[in-house]
């Protein structure tokens, strides 16, 4: 009798163990924050959100043990799930054997290994895709961007808006690249019309809608920012620590300027033109011709009243000279809308909810 109790109870103590187990995986389940739901303080036991961390790199091998302690140290003070995608393009160090090293422990690390240097962007790009998380940061991998920053970043993200830059208001990079940065972001915010500070900052805080809906190519990530501002995202930046280099050296030369603007005339185009691109050549090809026509119909009117010998007037010739640019222009313009009609049309809006 006592025997059959003693089972019993053993019986009954493994039933609420596995109750108790089965209850706290529920709790420890990831749970998608409701927008109603209150904030939590930090360290309790449900994540809010999941957050991955994406890293592009190249050659940066000494930087990562130190990268992922400093990054593991601000993370664990937030209440989330995360991972960490590292993207090692084609490094001609040891940067592999290091990240495989960090990933033996620590299984939230993620190493994605390109088979030749493909480029920041392509990076980013791979990235993004791979991501898991409901937000998603990135950052240098050079120690140069300050992970301690991401808190801030992410309450900007908290509080509505659907992507945050980094702003190095206090920048610590030689002169040469400094100026030339601030000139480049001054034209980038003039000409788009987007108040940022600081276009290329590293560090940046997506929703993960923006970054499913990036199409970045080339070197196009200098300008994610307007990217996601064209397709109707909401942007801001806030000021954020930067650090001067600690090992390696920069992989953009003085070259990043030329093609920084060359890129920025596509992103104009593309964002502004790429469906309608008549409207680009059409009007500038009728302003051309139609000044040209004024100047040559005035200087003929004169050679006509007898005022003036044509061969004696070079304006004649700039004239006409307009009147032949403008008819090219308004032709690319022509040819333009012909390649538009037949190209497949791709996705070229972003739709933010659907409401039946
Ligand atoms: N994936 C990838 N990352 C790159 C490449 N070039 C630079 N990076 C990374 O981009 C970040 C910024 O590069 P860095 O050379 O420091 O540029 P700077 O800070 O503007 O001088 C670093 O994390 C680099 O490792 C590249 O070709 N591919
Ligand atoms: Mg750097």
């Amino acid at each position: 009798m006592d025997d059959q109790k003693t089972n019993n109870n053993s019986d009954l103590n493994k039933q609420t163990e596995v109750r108790h187990q089965q209850k706290f995986k529920q709790r420890h389940k990831y749970h998608k924050p409701q927008h109603n739901e209150k904030q939590t303080n930090i360290q309790v036991s449900k994540p809010e959100y999941f957050l991955s961390i994406i890293i592009p790199a190249y050659n940066e091998a000494e930087s990562f043990k130190e990268l992922y302690e400093k990054i593991k140290a601000t993370i664990t003070t937030l209440n989330c799930k995360y991972e960490i995608i590292i993207i090692d393009d084609g490094s001609t160090d040891n940067s592999i054997e290091v990240l495989k090293e960090i990933r033996a422990h620590d299984n939230r690390v993620k190493i994605i290994s390109f088979r030749r240097n493909y480029g920041k962007s392509a990076a980013l790009s791979v990235g993004f895709e791979k991501a898991k998380g409901d937000i998603i940061v990135t950052m240098d991998a050079d120690l140069q961007d300050d992970p301690a920053e991401i808190p801030n970043l992410l309450k900007e993200i908290k509080n509505g808006k659907d992507m945050v830059s980094g702003w190095k208001k206090k920048r610590f990079d030689p002169i040469t690249k400094t100026i030339p940065s601030k000139f480049f972001n001054f034209v980038t915010s003039k000409l788009t019309g987007i108040p940022l500070h600081d276009f290329n900052c590293g560090l940046k805080a997506y929703r993960k809608e923006v970054v499913k809906e990036m199409e970045l190519y080339g070197e196009l990530h200098r300008y994610i920012p307007v990217l996601a501002r064209w397709k109707g995202f909401t942007v801001s930046e806030v000021v954020v620590q930067h650090h001067p280099r600690k090992y390696g050296k920069t992989k953009f030369g003085i070259g990043r300027f030329w093609k920084g603007f060359l890129d920025l005339l596509t992103i104009l185009f593309t964002t502004r033109y790429l469906q309608r691109p008549l409207h680009l050549f059409g009007f500038w090809g009728l302003i051309f011709a139609l000044v040209g026509f004024i100047i040559d119909a005035y200087l003929v009117v004169e050679w006509c009243l007898g005022l003036t010998a044509l061969s004696q007037r070079p304006l004649f010739l700039a004239g006409v000279l307009l009147i032949i640019i403008g008819v090219q222009f308004i032709s690319i313009g022509l040819i333009g809308e012909m390649i538009t009609k037949t190209r497949e049309t791709r996705k070229e809006y972003s739709i933010k909810e659907i409401i039946k």
